[in-house]
């Protein structure tokens, strides 16, 4: 499993509460991230090199929990890794089919709001309702720098949320991984008068689903890897107890 940085971490745990006992390796490739602001080359060639290590170290099932490099690389990465590759998306379906008001909003990276991804899903899945598309500017920063309440964070997430108070809408489709972990803060503002759409549940479900129809059987030894692309281990080992509740140890990888 892999992301540009922690953000993923929310995928892990869904993932590790539906199949407690699968070994999981999550790889964060934070010496390139954020991912938004690079090349979807980049981003591909990125996707490709951590796929192939992962494989290498004896994945059997691919899960790129990361909104931003699916929309540039799961073509690629399909066509390239002889395993089943699980992607994520924002949650709009059942985002805009739960909607009464007709009005709801994603919030993504600018890269994942403008992608065709994104545009086929609102094409195939809207059914009329209206979907406003906001980018959270700086959040991925804010979680990897593990600032999940502090001043600035609440004000980045005002910045966004407050304005869609006025907007009619009921459902938010959270449409990046790192976004989940600043759900207790978009709470506060939105209180119970908007629903909050995490799609990590829906993705762990999809991967179990996979393993099953791969006739792979769930082991009973469960050991779980964290690696960073980044030379320093320690800001990532010291954020995990905070976004998964443990401690673990973190290698580092120079992956070229
Ligand atoms: N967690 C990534 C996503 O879901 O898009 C963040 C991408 C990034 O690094 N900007």
């Amino acid at each position: 499993m892999h992301d540009s940085g922690l953000g993923g971490l929310s995928i892990w745990r869904a993932v590790r509460a539906a199949l407690p006992d699968w070994p999981i390796t999550y790889l964060a490739d934070q010496a390139y991230c954020p991912y938004g602001p690079r090349s979807r080359q980049q981003i591909i060639d990125r996707s490709l090199a951590i796929g192939h290590y992962l494989m290498s170290q004896g994945a059997t099932i691919l899960v790129v929990a990361c909104n931003t490099a699916t929309t540039a690389a799961i073509s690629a990465l399909r066509r390239e890794l002889p395993i089943p590759i699980v992607g994520v998306e924002p949650a709009i379906k059942p985002a805009a089919a739960a909607s009464r008001t007709g009005r709801i909003a994603v919030l993504a990276t600018q890269a994942t709001l403008a992608s065709e991804r994104v545009q086929t899903l609102l094409d195939t899945h809207a059914n009329g309702v209206e979907v406003l598309r906001r980018p959270g500017h700086g959040w991925v920063e804010q979680v990897e720098a593990g600032e999940l309440d502090s001043t600035l964070t609440r004000q980045l997430v005002a910045d966004v949320v407050l304005p869609l108070l006025t907007q009619n809408i009921d459902h938010i489709a959270l449409g990046c991984t790192h976004y989940p972990f600043l759900a207790p803060v978009i709470r506060e503002l939105t209180g119970e008068q908007i629903a909050l759409y995490d799609p990590a549940e829906a993705i762990a479900r999809r991967v179990v689903s996979q393993l099953q129809q791969h006739g792979s059987d769930c082991q009973a030894d469960a050991s779980y890897r964290f690696i960073t692309t980044a030379a320093d281990t320690l800001p990532m080992a010291s954020m995990l107890p905070l976004l998964i509740g443990d401690r673990y140890a973190v290698e580092s990888l120079m992956l070229e």
